[in-house]
């Protein structure tokens, strides 16, 4: 066989090849279905683009992001997931809570600590974010693979707040797990859980007072054109989760295991640079946007009077979730201790 002919031959194999080995990986190339809670280039949207690119760069897979309100409010898509509709979620304990009861952990105020820098540590190191919370989650169909924080949690009211005698009569709204109302009871407020759809309508009508949510959340629905007086309570931080049907997840090979578990590690990392100084940058844009929003950040002894009231809604919490939550929070505070101290 002349040369040229043996390299036609070897060409010809290489592109059957080459066209057997895409359509073995085509065959096994899914589309996979990921909903969040929030809209187009908030953070819950950041972090679910930075896993997809991460999947589709490092596999033959593919990954259809859904937004708030493709799919529903965020309880509609937990159903959907653990109905294995959906293969990934992200929804925040605020209504997780509902369904597993130890979540409301992060609405116990002042339990976590106020600045960013320990806050990422204690997400990155606490044995009850990264061993004990899989557990509780995997009872409930779900593959925990990632918790973070969004962002510290400010309070708009009416009116400014400054005491906790300043909420009376006033309905707040909360997420729609048990312990948040119990914490706006305990600062002296009427709680009103609402599923987030409805939360700028009932500002704008009055039906209630306030509500809170990290300052980008406060920037990117107008909630500030509703609700002008900030108030930094520093009481604590809006925490999500991203999770997949466990079933789904259990029934992957190892390689698409590592492959998703890497991208939540992607995405984690991503995610926390772009969350620093994500507060302040939007600030600045609702100052431009407004001269009616006022600005209170409490001082040390305002915060105390508010402090005071935590114990209560730590004790609500264990009564909630028994001897579970009681080890759960010994956990918590064991691993808040070391990176207090690092
Ligand atoms: O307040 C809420 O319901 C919403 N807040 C944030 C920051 N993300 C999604 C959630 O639904």
């Amino acid at each position: 066989m002349s040369s040229m002919s043996k390299f036609k031959k070897l060409a010809g194999i290489s592109a059957f090849a080459f066209a057997a080995m895409s359509m073995a990986n085509s065959v096994n190339a899914a589309n996979w279905r990921y909903a969040h809670e929030e809209y187009e280039g908030d953070v819950q949207d950041v972090f679910a683009y930075d896993f997809k690119e991460y999947i589709e760069n490092n596999s033959d897979h593919t990954l259809q992001v859904y937004r708030f309100g493709e799919l529903g409010e965020s309880d509609d898509i937990m159903e959907q997931t653990q109905a294995g509709i959906l293969n990934f979620v992200n929804q925040s304990p605020g209504f997780t809570g509902s369904l597993i009861p130890e979540a409301q952990i992060f609405f116990i105020p002042y339990l976590m600590p106020t600045d960013m820098e320990t806050v990422i540590e204690f997400f990155r190191e606490s044995e009850a974010i990264n061993e004990d919370f899989p557990k509780l989650y995997a009872e409930k169909g779900l593959e925990l693979l990632q918790m973070y924080p969004e962002g510290e949690m400010v309070v708009t009211v009416d009116e400014k707040v400054t005491k906790p005698e300043d909420f009376n009569n006033k309905k707040i709204r909360v997420m729609t797990n048990p312990l948040l109302s119990e914490t706006y009871s305990a600062f002296g407020a009427t709680p009103t859980p609402l599923p987030w759809g409805e939360v700028y309508g009932a500002l704008q009508t009055n039906m209630i007072q306030g509500q809170e949510n990290p300052i980008f959340w406060i920037e990117s629905g107008g909630l500030y054109e509703v609700s002008p007086n900030l108030v930094f309570t520093k009481h604590g931080w809006f925490t999500t989760a991203m999770m997949a049907n466990k079933d789904f997840y259990d029934g992957l090979g190892e390689e698409d295991q590592k492959l998703i578990q890497d991208a939540a590690d992607y995405a984690f990392e991503k995610i926390i640079v772009h969350i620093d100084g994500l507060a302040e940058r939007s600030l600045e844009k609702i100052r431009e946007a407004s001269d009616e929003v006022t600005v209170t950040r409490l001082n040390d002894e305002q915060i105390e009077a508010f402090k005071a009231r935590a114990p209560q809604v730590e004790e609500k919490f264990i009564e909630m979730t028994g001897e579970s939550g009681k080890e759960l929070l010994n956990q918590f505070k064991e691993d808040l201790k070391e990176v207090q101290n690092d």
